[in-house]
C-alpha cells in the first residue's frame, strides 16, 4: 500500500508539472479524485479492506497525501487565473526594478522627406491642395502645353531621358506639366502644390543631380498679381528655413510664364562668401516663378481673359542643402548612412 501511494504521488506531481491551462488541470483532478474511478478515490475505498493497525497507519498517510494533492491543485488554479489576467506566465512577469536595456536606433525620415512634409503642411495651412503627377510624362504635357514647341531652345536646358521606341514619352524634367493637368481636372479657382522627382540628362556636380526634387505651385483665380506671388514666396522661405533670409528677384525666362522671375536667396551654407552649393556666387537660384502665360491658361481649358495666375517651381533639394548646410547635392542620394545619421 505504501509503495502504491508513493507511485501515485510521483505520477500526480509529474502530471501537475505538465499542466498549462485550466482544462488540463480539471482532467488531472478527475483522474485522481473522480467519485467512481479516481485513482486516489480507489485507494481511499480500499482502506476499508485493511485490518485495524494497517488501516490506521495507511489511512493517516493516504489522508495526508490526499490533502497535499488538493492543496497543490488549488495553488495551480490560482496561478493559472493570475496568468489569464496579466497575459504573462509566472516566469514572464514584469520586473520594474530591472535596469533599462540600451536604446536601439530608430529609423527616421530622409532630409528631403522632412522638407517636403513641412512644405506640404505649410501650403495646406494656406488652403492649397497637394497633387501628384506622373514621372513618365508625354511630350505634350512636359513641353507643348507649356508653350515649349519642339524647336524651342528651352528644351535644351531641360534635356531629359526618353523612352526607346516611344519618342512621345519622357521622364519629366520638371513638375510644371501638373499645372496643365490640374487646371484641366479642377478648373478655377485653384490653389495647388505638387512635389515629386524630376529627371535631366545632366553632368552632375555639387548643385546638379540627374534625379532631383521640385515642388510646383499654382494659383489661378481672378485678379492674381505679382504682389500675391511675392507674398506667398516669402511665407514659403521663412516657414521652411525658420529664419530671415535675404532674397533677390531678377527677371527670368520660362516660356510658360509672363513675366518670369528668378528668386534667389543668399547662400546660407557660406553666408554669401561663395561655395560649391551656390556655384561660388554667394546666391542660390531657388525659386523660379512668374505669372502663368495666357497660352498655358488656355491649354488648361480656362479663359485667360477671365483668369490669371502665378506659378513657381521650387528646387527643393537646393533648399534642403540651404536648411542643413550641405555643401554637395550628391550626398543626398548617396545612401551613405554616416551622412543620413545626422538628421
Ligand atoms: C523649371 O524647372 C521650371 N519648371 C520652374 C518654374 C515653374 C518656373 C513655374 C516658373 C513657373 P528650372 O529649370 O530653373 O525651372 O528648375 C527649377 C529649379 O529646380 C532650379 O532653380 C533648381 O533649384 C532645381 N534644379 C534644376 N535642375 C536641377 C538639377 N539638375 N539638380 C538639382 N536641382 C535642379
Amino acid at each position: 500500500m505504501k509503495n502504491e501511494l508513493q507511485k501515485l504521488k510521483k505520477e500526480f506531481i509529474k502530471g501537475l508539472e505538465e499542466i498549462r491551462d485550466g482544462v488540463q488541470l480539471d482532467e488531472l483532478e478527475k483522474r485522481f479524485f473522480s467519485r467512481r474511478s479516481g485513482e486516489m478515490t480507489q485507494i481511499m475505498k480500499n482502506l476499508k479492506d485493511l485490518s485495524g493497525e494497517a488501516r490506521k497507519e495507511f489511512g493517516k498517510l493516504a489522508n495526508e497525501i490526499k490533502r497535499e494533492f488538493q492543496e497543490l491543485i488549488e495553488e495551480k488554479k490560482t496561478e493559472l487565473e493570475k496568468e489569464d489576467k496579466s497575459g504573462l506566465s509566472s516566469e514572464e512577469s514584469i520586473d520594474v526594478t530591472r535596469p533599462k536595456l540600451p536604446q536601439t536606433e530608430n529609423g527616421h525620415f530622409h532630409p528631403i522627406t522632412i522638407v517636403h512634409n513641412k512644405l506640404e503642411d505649410l501650403f495646406t495651412s494656406m488652403g492649397f491642395m497637394v497633387l501628384d503627377g506622373p514621372e513618365l510624362e508625354s511630350n505634350y504635357y512636359a513641353f507643348e502645353a507649356l508653350n515649349i514647341p519642339a524647336d524651342h531652345p528651352a528644351r535644351e536646358s531641360m534635356d531629359t531621358f526618353y523612352i526607346k521606341d516611344h519618342s512621345d514619352w519622357c521622364m519629366r524634367p520638371h513638375t510644371s506639366p501638373v499645372q496643365i493637368r490640374a487646371m484641366q481636372k479642377y478648373g478655377a479657382p485653384i490653389r495647388a502644390v505638387v512635389s515629386g522627382r524630376c529627371f535631366r540628362n545632366e553632368a552632375t556636380d555639387a548643385s546638379h543631380e540627374h534625379t532631383f526634387y521640385q515642388m510646383e505651385g499654382l494659383v489661378v483665380d481672378k485678379d492674381i498679381s505679382i504682389a500675391n506671388l511675392i507674398g506667398v514666396m516669402k511665407e514659403l522661405l521663412q516657414g521652411i528655413l525658420e529664419r530671415e533670409v535675404e532674397v533677390r528677384l531678377r527677371p527670368g525666362f520660362f516660356p510658360f510664364v509672363e513675366p518670369g522671375f528668378e528668386l534667389d536667396m543668399k547662400c546660407l551654407v557660406c553666408e554669401g562668401e561663395g561655395c560649391g552649393a551656390c556655384k561660388h556666387s554667394g546666391w542660390v537660384e531657388t525659386l523660379p516663378c512668374g505669372l502663368v502665360h495666357p497660352k498655358v491658361i488656355e491649354y488648361g481649358g480656362l479663359d485667360p481673359k477671365e483668369y490669371s495666375g502665378f506659378a513657381f517651381g521650387l528646387g527643393s533639394m537646393r533648399l534642403v542643402m540651404q536648411k542643413y548646410g550641405i555643401e554637395d547635392i550628391r550626398h543626398l542620394h548617396s545612401g551613405d548612412v554616416r551622412f543620413l545619421e545626422q538628421f
